[in-house]
């Protein structure tokens, strides 16, 4: 393998964090917890709803060092890195609690550090820190950057943009792209034009209807501070995969802003958050991808391969064996169950199970431990029988958010509503070929794909305060994610 500059630098870095965390560590036992998902997976609710059950004892019957009464008590500490904004937990809880919303999207990395006093197996006290850092899924997706240069990129997208899927709505881009021509002169405006129809094309594949996962430069669709600078002024061009950029080119302009942002993007994030992971949770919003049909539910695939091979890089390129990223546990959990009767859980995770297989054996073989989990970090309903005529089907109850409408009906966000919401096929294969028809409660033609949004719960207050948010499977998810450091 070839290091490149840029490469060793990093890697002195890495290696000099490292040595100064491996001391720390050895005094102050941590876990750094990292919590990805792409936008609207759950990563804001999922981290609330954990923080709130472990700080206030919640029912978390799997988990066992708490079931069993081996932690005394979780408190919120103040977080390690200066320059990371906190996560903005009291904020959340109360959203969740007292205005019965969902937290608003939040578009940047996050941390919050929480201190587990607990008893060893042994009976010794003992303190574990967690460091759970909230990132756009959109970020990891852009760590294979790292190993492609500008013509394999654009080679890359510019196919996956012709797909038949993606095609219609790259149809703009395209245009744009066949009057380019990359060895004529750089020009500003024209890689303006071109960046922005490229980003119009990334956002349309996002929209909830088409639920398509692979979407690299992920900082096209969250620029943040960065909007605007020449680092996310690209675009791919058809280009010769081995030719080399003429001076002056719009290729070697674009080429050299593709570096720019691996350098300003993407180097920082492996450096200073991704390589020091111990514990990994990728949240998928499953459902989202099952509604939007067999082909977002192969993008969806494909995008958790890339994750997973994001996790082989870091450990591939690292030169020192000592050094290389720790992430030794790695979750998958489908979010959002309560939308599901329990009956369906166990093939939701069955159908995850499916969509990682492939890619879990290859990081298996690299020393990370995988598991799958359907949860629902915050439960917003409770299951019923319903009839219907002589049948008694298995249905969710639920209060449904202000303006969702079913059947032509529109919900006042006050009223709670039973609906049947479908089953899952038993074969998972029925829904990446296409036999699988949406779970919509509502007839197939008139069917939005979607489900209805229901508020968070109603929760009663007892006398020491708020009771813990009901969950599903929030317990075991923490099991396999930090259960044995507990021990
Ligand atoms: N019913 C239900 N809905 C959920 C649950 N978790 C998340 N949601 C829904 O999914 C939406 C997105 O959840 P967030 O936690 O904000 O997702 P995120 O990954 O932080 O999204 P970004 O901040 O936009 O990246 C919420 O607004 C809820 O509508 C859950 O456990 N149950
Ligand atoms: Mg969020």
């Amino acid at each position: 393998m070839v290091l490149h500059f840029p490469d060793i630098v990093e890697e002195a870095r890495l290696s000099a964090r490292a040595l100064k965390e491996f001391g720390e560590n050895l005094f102050n036992p941590t876990v750094r917890l990292g919590v990805t998902g792409l936008s609207r997976a759950g990563k804001t609710v999922f981290i609330t709803g954990l923080v709130h059950g472990l700080t206030r004892g919640g029912r978390f019957p799997i988990f066992e060092p708490l079931a069993s009464g081996r932690i005394a008590r979780a408190r919120l500490e103040p977080q390690p890195d200066d320059a990371v904004p906190r996560f903005d937990y009291e904020n959340h809880v109360r959203t969740l609690i007292e205005e019965r919303r969902w937290p608003h999207s939040t578009a940047d990395i996050s941390e919050l550090r929480l201190v587990i006093d607990y008893q060893r197996r042994s009976g010794a006290e003992r303190s574990l820190t967690l460091d759970i850092v909230d990132y756009p899924g959109e970020w990891l997706l852009d760590l294979p950057l790292l190993r492609q240069d500008y013509e394999q990129w654009s080679k890359e997208s510019l196919s996956l943009s012709r797909a038949s899927s993606r095609a219609p709505l790259a149809a703009a881009f395209h245009a744009c792209l066949s009057t380019l021509e990359g060895t004529a002169s750089a020009d500003e405006q024209a890689a303006r034009t071109a960046a922005k129809l490229f980003t119009d094309y990334l956002r349309a594949c996002r929209d909830e209807r088409f639920a398509m996962s692979l979407l690299p430069p992920g900082r096209f669709l969250m620029p943040g501070n960065l909007a605007d600078t020449p680092a996310l002024t690209f675009a791919p061009l058809d280009v010769a995969i081995d030719g080399s950029a003429p001076d002056g080119s719009l290729w070697a302009m674009m080429r050299r802003r593709y570096e720019a942002y691996k350098d300003v993007v993407v180097r920082p994030f492996f450096r200073d958050h991704f390589a020091r992971l111990d514990r990994q949770i990728v949240l998928v919003d499953a459902l989202a991808a099952f509604n939007a049909g067999p082909e977002a539910l192969h993008d969806l695939e494909a995008a958790l391969t890339g994750i997973l091979d994001c996790f082989r890089i870091g450990r591939s390129t690292i030169l020192s064996s000592l050094f290389r990223p720790k992430i030794d546990r790695i979750l998958f959990a489908a979010t959002k169950a309560d939308h599901l009767h329990h009956q369906s859980h166990d093939r939701l995770e069955a159908v995850l199970r499916r969509a990682v297989a492939k890619a879990a054996d290859r990081a298996e073989y690299a020393g990370a431990a995988i598991d799958v989990v359907a949860l629902s970090a915050v439960r917003a309903t409770r299951e019923a029988q319903v009839a219907r005529g002589r049948e008694k089907l298995p249905s969710i109850i639920g209060t449904p958010a202000p303006g969702e409408t079913a059947n032509g009906e529109a919900f006042d966000g006050e009223s709670e509503v039973a609906t049947f919401p479908g089953d899952l096929p038993a074969d998972p294969e029925e829904l990446f070929n296409g036999g699988f028809r949406g779970l919509s409660s509502t007839a197939s033609e008139q069917a939005d794909f979607r489900f209805l949004r229901f508020r968070p719960p109603l929760l009663e207050r007892t006398a020491e305060g708020e009771p813990a948010l009901p969950h599903i499977r929030l317990d075991r998810a923490l099991q396999f994610l930090i259960g044995d450091r507990l021990q």
